[in-house]
């Protein structure tokens, strides 16, 4: 396949790869989750240079979580639960203030986790839209609803900016590669809920566990 075709954004493999990051007994794998985003990330690549200063974060994050997997601790950084659990027995998070371990997994997948909740809400407005609903307020409002909560005003500037760049929804559409405007609303129907169990495990995970503010 030519290097082109691998970059390409494919709603399918990104559903497939969060689908796959619940275990029987409701664990997230690291490694699918990172793998959804890193599909998301491709997406992002292809709306545009006013996208490339989320994108750049996104990739960090997600690289941070890669490194991790594959330390020599990396067994334990197999699921959410499994990292929170030995960084927390191990004194590994910056609780209160950024200190040692300013990029510690739990603080890095928190942001991550946070971003979930702003595609969650997109995506919902996605799918019930119609035809002439702009994308770029569907998108901000997903935003100040959630992400921008905690971003900075320079950030939440920035955002707003490229959000006025976005395609309009049939060309958005069709970035999604999926098919008919049909089949994206059904794809999203099926990913919508699904993001939501996700994000809802992790959030009850976090709040259980005190690591919702972490700096
Ligand atoms: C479609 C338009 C995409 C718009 C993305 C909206 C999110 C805006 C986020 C702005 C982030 C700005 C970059 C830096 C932020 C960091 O300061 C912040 C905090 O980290 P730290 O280390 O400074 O404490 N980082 C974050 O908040 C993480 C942000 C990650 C954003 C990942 C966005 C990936 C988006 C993918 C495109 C999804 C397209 C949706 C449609 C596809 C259908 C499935």
């Amino acid at each position: 396949m030519a290097d082109s075709e691998n970059q390409k954004f494919c709603l399918q493999e990104v559903l497939e790869s969060f689908k796959s990051c619940l275990s029987p007994e409701k664990e997230i794998y690291i490694e699918h989750y990172v793998s959804g985003w890193k599909g998301l990330v491709k997406l992002l690549n292809s709306l545009g240079s006013l996208f490339g200063f989320i994108s750049k974060d996104a990739v960090s994050k997600t690289q941070i979580l890669m490194n991790f997997l594959k330390s020599e601790n990396g067994p334990h950084y197999a699921t959410v639960q499994s990292m929170v659990k030995f960084e927390l027995d191990n004194k590994l998070v910056d609780v209160d203030k950024k200190g040692i371990y300013p990029e510690s997994g739990c603080r890095t997948l928190l942001r991550l986790h946070r971003a979930l909740r702003w595609l969650q809400l997109f995506l919902e407005r996605l799918r019930t839209s119609k035809e002439d609903d702009k994308t770029s307020v569907m998108c901000r409002d997903a935003y100040n609803e959630s992400l921008a909560q905690h971003h900075p005003w320079l950030i939440r500037k920035s955002a707003g900016m490229a959000f006025y760049s976005l395609p309009v929804r049939p060309a958005f559409f069709e970035v999604m590669n999926v098919g008919t405007p049909e089949q994206v609303v059904d794809v999203l129907g099926k990913a919508v809920p699904l993001l939501c169990e996700v994000y809802q495990i992790t959030e009850e995970l976090y709040q259980k566990h005190n690591l919702l503010d972490l700096p």
